[in-house]
């Protein structure tokens, strides 16, 4: 299969370097440079769960491209501006794999291919150009996001993943809406505390940081069900819990961001949780604490757009 992969971040590199280990797999990264100019001339090095080092293509120009599917992994505030990209191309699917509420709703607005939803919770951080660190071993999980999405495209994208070894799930249209909410509570209880406490995944396994599994989960929980999602807190804290195991060793993503002192993804994470919880009367103070917290120190350093 030929695959765009478009976002060379951490979870880009990574999702892109397993695929392109797969003989029939054709792998394009679409980033920035030095990233893409360092995989050009020495390849992508992968370390840590697996030490690899593989020569996918790599391009910082996302437009005219074709592929059978692009995997879209940038940050979930550039999805509009990938998907302007995006349809200056070609592409049987597209599929978000990024942090986050609204991106496939961002991509469907754009483009006519099918769009498939999805999350994944991979570990990995970008410690250099060409070069990524592969902390963490997860799932992902795709699946069709309008009914008009859903034939056969899903499976056989997941057949693509598995065959690079991916423990892939494909859900259906409802599954696909759970299991983001899953990932936006797993993403919403590990991703700002450990930006704030600077700490790694894992110190949300042991006491006092595990303290803000529960409320975290029950707070996401409500929310979900207030707008339709089917899911129980129990779920969401064991997802919780379950990613803080498989990525101990990982700094998330908002982490690497407050280090890289870049915008973090801090709105469509706890930031939708407040607004999405707001319009239903739930009340969610542990969310709206660490959203301020952080839109605090975003707009400290002036990160955040003149309309947020
Ligand atoms: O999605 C992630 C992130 O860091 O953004 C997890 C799965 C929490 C891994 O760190």
């Amino acid at each position: 299969m030929e695959i765009v992969v478009f976002g060379a971040g951490s979870i880009g590199s990574l999702l892109g370097a397993l695929l392109a280990r797969v003989p029939d797999h054709g792998v394009t990264l679409v980033g920035r440079d030095p990233h893409v100019s360092t995989i050009r001339r020495r390849g992508l090095e992968v370390t840590g769960i697996e030490s690899f080092t593989v020569e996918p293509r790599a391009t910082t120009d996302g437009t005219g491209l074709t592929a059978d599917l692009a995997l879209v992994t940038v940050k979930a505030y550039d999805t509009e501006a990938a998907a302007r990209e995006l349809r200056t191309g070609e592409f049987r699917a597209v599929c978000s794999l990024q942090n986050g509420m609204g991106n496939e709703k961002a991509l469907t607005g754009r483009l006519d291919c099918p769009v498939l939803g999805g999350t994944t919770s991979y570990g990995a951080v970008r410690t250099g150009p060409g070069e990524v660190v592969w902390n963490g071993a997860g799932e992902v999980v795709i699946g069709p996001w309008r009914p008009s999405d859903e034939d056969e495209t899903a499976a056989e994208v997941g057949d693509a993943m598995a065959a690079a070894g991916f423990d892939v799930d494909v859900a259906d249209g409802a599954g696909i809406r759970r299991r983001l909410w899953e990932k936006l509570a797993v993403n919403a209880a590990i991703n700002p505390t450990t930006a704030l406490a600077r700490i790694e995944n894992g110190a949300l396994g042991d006491e006092p940081g595990a303290d803000l599994v529960e409320p975290i989960a029950r707070e996401v929980g409500a929310t979900a069900r207030a707008v339709g999602v089917s899911v129980s807190d129990e779920a969401l804290a064991d997802a919780i819990e379950s990613v803080v195991t498989a990525t101990a060793e990982n700094e998330s993503s908002m982490y690497a961001d407050v280090q890289a002192a870049r915008r973090t993804e801090i709105d469509v994470i706890n930031g939708y949780v407040v607004e999405r919880a707001g319009e239903h009367g739930v009340e969610v103070p542990t969310n709206r604490a660490l959203w301020t917290l952080l839109r605090a120190w975003e707009a400290e350093r002036d990160l955040r757009p003149v309309d947020a």
